[in-house]
């Protein structure tokens, strides 16, 4: 990773944190064993109930872009999530205000790590800065626009939390409620993703989803490159190949990657999309430049 011009502001280590939203509160742990008890694993897990250890904590990177009527919002939604977090948001040289608006949030709100480039460089870039500083056991990325759900982050977590996963996607592929849009949209997602699968023996369904989710070694073990939205390609096509090193005589093995189903609420053109086709060409050139070259 190569060092990115920025100025930031730290929050506290996540473990010296004292008013952080700690979860689980006591009487909120008491409750869950409660349902556990009642329910039943296999029903709670229906139900959407997941437990997530008290000692664990999310880092949760935000990239951020112009994202002035969004911001307020996806931080409430994101604090609102009962996990121990490391909020890092990182402004990519925002010009529509919402660098004032973390400006001002550096004084105030004191649990949020806020990290500023001096010139806009893209989704990747912005996630590059983010994932140095982050502390957590866990990291996940969270878009800035409302699109993806963080009350979601419980049962993304959960195959890492169980030990069965290194790497979780999100698939809004597979099931979730997400809201219907552009038949060519989806269809050149789908091919990207199929594409990416051809050159990493993976079989995902949505390469292309926001919500990936690592344990800290391996994103800060992968060396990233793409400044935009080559990002996705890029990461998926290190984690295929990444090697997760040798642990109390267990050999070293590859990463073991889970999707989960993810809801998703895109927006369209008139409401600020701003991914377009010539970022759909951007992804094909990537898939092959990583399939071949680090
Ligand atoms: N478009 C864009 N987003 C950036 C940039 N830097 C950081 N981001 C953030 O990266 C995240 C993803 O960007 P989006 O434009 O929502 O990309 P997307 O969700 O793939 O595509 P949309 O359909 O346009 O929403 C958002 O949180 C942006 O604020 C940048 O230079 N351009
Ligand atoms: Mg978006």
């Amino acid at each position: 990773m190569y060092p990115q011009p920025h100025t930031f502001r730290q929050a506290p280590e996540p473990d010296e944190v004292e008013d952080m939203d700690a979860f689980p509160p006591e009487d909120q742990g008491e409750r869950l064993d409660w349902l556990f008890r009642t329910l039943g694993e296999g029903m709670c897990r229906q139900l959407g109930i997941y437990r997530v250890p008290e000692q664990l904590v999310l880092s949760v990177v935000i990239p951020v872009y112009n994202e002035r009527n969004t911001i307020h919002e996806i931080l409430r939604q994101v604090r609102a999530v009962p996990i121990n977090k490391q909020i890092i948001l990182v402004d990519d040289c925002s010009k529509d205000g919402t660098r004032d608006i973390l400006k001002g949030m550096m004084e105030t709100e004191t649990d949020l790590t806020i990290v500023f480039h001096e010139k806009n460089q893209g989704k990747g870039a912005a996630l590059r800065t983010g994932f140095q500083h982050a502390r957590g056991q866990i990291v996940i990325v969270q878009d800035a626009d409302l699109e993806y759900d963080p009350s979601q982050y419980p049962q993304l977590l959960q195959p890492i939390v169980e030990g069965k996963a290194d790497v979780v996607f999100g698939s809004r592929f597979i099931g979730e409620s997400h809201r219907v849009l552009h038949f060519w949209h989806s269809m050149a997602n789908r091919m990207l993703t199929l594409l990416s699968n051809f050159f990493t023996d993976l079989n995902l369904t949505d390469m292309e989803v926001c919500y990936k989710v690592f344990r800290r070694e391996v994103i800060q073990g992968i060396t990233l490159k793409s400044d935009r939205f080559g990002f996705e390609p890029e990461v998926t096509a290190k984690v295929a190949r990444f090697q997760v090193p040798p642990l109390e005589g267990r050999p070293a093995r590859r990463c073991r990657i889970y999707e989960i189903p993810v809801s998703y609420n895109g927006r369209d053109y008139s409401e600020g999309k701003k991914i377009g086709i010539k970022d759909g060409f951007q992804a094909l050139y990537c898939i092959v430049r990583y399939a071949f070259a680090d």
